[in-house]
């Protein structure tokens, strides 16, 4: 018969990894950064989440015009800041995760059950926020802004629960007289949480160069350069994968403008001949990189007035595109009425790319990259 090792059993396992810097007040410290950190995850994740679906009162502005990219910057940016801190506070209680038996009464298990539930929500969300940025979709059996919208509500739920639960352990922790751990002990606590921001502030870096532009260069670990690309601007779905190039070649192309006057039809060649302007807009992927860009084009305001359309309209764009869940779009009238707004048909001075839209696609200011469609079939002005 194998016999475990003394160290194995359970019973004795948590006495061995006892640590004078394990505290209430050391996890309940680490716990007020995770809850800033996700606090600001959940509002900018709500926002990202309402500005692609709108309900009826919500109301988004066309100004200023990177916003949303500071929005899903921090999004992406605190949910990575949440991998190190995680692995903090559970290591400052996992000798409590190994205490035999695991629950004292039916209380204390559900408490427990909670915390396993809000430990694996939140993992789930880390796990699938970081797939996504780094474009691995095929690990997900799942369609991955559906799972990650309500994963981070379970998430949320979890952690009001386990904050209730814990707080009046929280609030002696954080508001007694602070006891020193004695000096050469190895590690302080200050010492420990310093290290944490230090590891905090090694993934930002690595990271947020993707779209804080002056850091390209030393975000290794990002999954997008915003520098590299097809006319210095990245690709996110080719022409070929979305199956457009035939259509988006063929010379009969026309760009279909329905509105309360009627429908019109131009060639690219009518487009071109139409007043152009340019606007220096990012493209601002939800996957958290952002690029800058110049673009040329017809403003989306000059079409909706051909299309006999006002201010107060909105605008459907739809992509040549068969399918996907980005061939359409639609304006709100403050970003259609907005002057920056175009139909482009050139980035940096040159034709659009086919990979970029070509022959002609959306750009607006303060969108997600979902929303600025490419290979522009149509579009459609009318009320909201
Ligand atoms: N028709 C269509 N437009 C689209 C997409 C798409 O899949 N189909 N992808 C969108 C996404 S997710 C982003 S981030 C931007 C990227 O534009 P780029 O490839 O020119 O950088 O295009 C958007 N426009
Ligand atoms: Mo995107």
């Amino acid at each position: 018969m194998v016999r475990l090792p003394v160290a194995v059993d359970p019973r004795t396992l948590s006495r061995s990894f006892s640590s004078r810097l394990r505290s209430p007040r050391l996890t309940s410290q680490l716990g007020l950064m995770l809850a800033v950190a996700f606090s600001v995850c959940l509002a900018t994740g709500a926002l990202s989440h309402a500005i692609q679906h709108p309900p009826g009162w919500f109301w988004w502005p066309s100004r200023p015009v990177g916003l949303y990219r500071v929005t899903q910057g921090l999004h992406v940016a605190t949910g990575l800041a949440i991998v190190p801190l995680i692995g903090a506070k559970i290591w400052s209680v996992y000798p409590k995760l190994l205490r035999w038996p695991p629950a004292r009464d039916l209380a204390h298990g559900l408490e427990r059950l909670s915390v396993a539930g809000l430990v694996a929500a939140t993992g789930f969300q880390v796990l699938t926020g970081v797939l996504n940025i780094a474009r691995w979709y095929a690990p997900m059996g799942f369609f991955f802004t559906v799972a990650h919208f309500w994963t981070a509500w379970i998430a949320a739920g979890a952690i009001l629960i386990h904050v209730g639960v814990k707080l009046p352990i929280i609030r002696r922790a954080l508001t007694a007289k602070v006891r020193p751990v004695p000096a050469g002990d190895g590690w302080t606590r200050r010492g420990f949480l310093l290290t944490v921001g230090a590891a905090i502030g090694v993934v930002t870096l690595s990271t947020v160069g993707q779209t804080v532009r002056p850091l390209a260069g030393v975000s290794v670990l990002a999954p997008r350069d915003p520098r590299v690309g097809v006319q210095g601007v990245p690709v996110n779905g080719s022409a070929k994968g979305a199956r457009v190039a035939d259509k988006a070649l063929d010379p009969a192309y026309r760009l279909e403008v329905t509105g309360p006057a009627g429908t019109r039809r131009l060639s690219l060649a009518e487009l071109a001949a139409l007043p152009q302007h340019t606007s220096a807009l990012p493209i601002t992927c939800v996957e958290g990189w952002s690029a800058d860009a110049v673009w040329t084009g017809v403003r989306l305001r000059d079409l909706v007035t051909m299309a006999g359309g006002g201010p107060d309209d909105q605008v459907v764009v739809e992509s040549l595109q068969d399918d996907g869940p980005y061939r359409i779009s639609t304006v709100a009238p403050p970003h259609a009425r907005d002057e920056l707004t175009l139909l482009a048909l050139r980035l940096h001075g040159e034709p659009l790319h086919l990979d970029h839209g070509y022959p002609c696609r959306l750009i607006a200011p303060n969108r997600p990259g979902v929303l600025q469609t490419k290979w522009v079939a149509r579009i459609v002005v009318g009320r909201p």
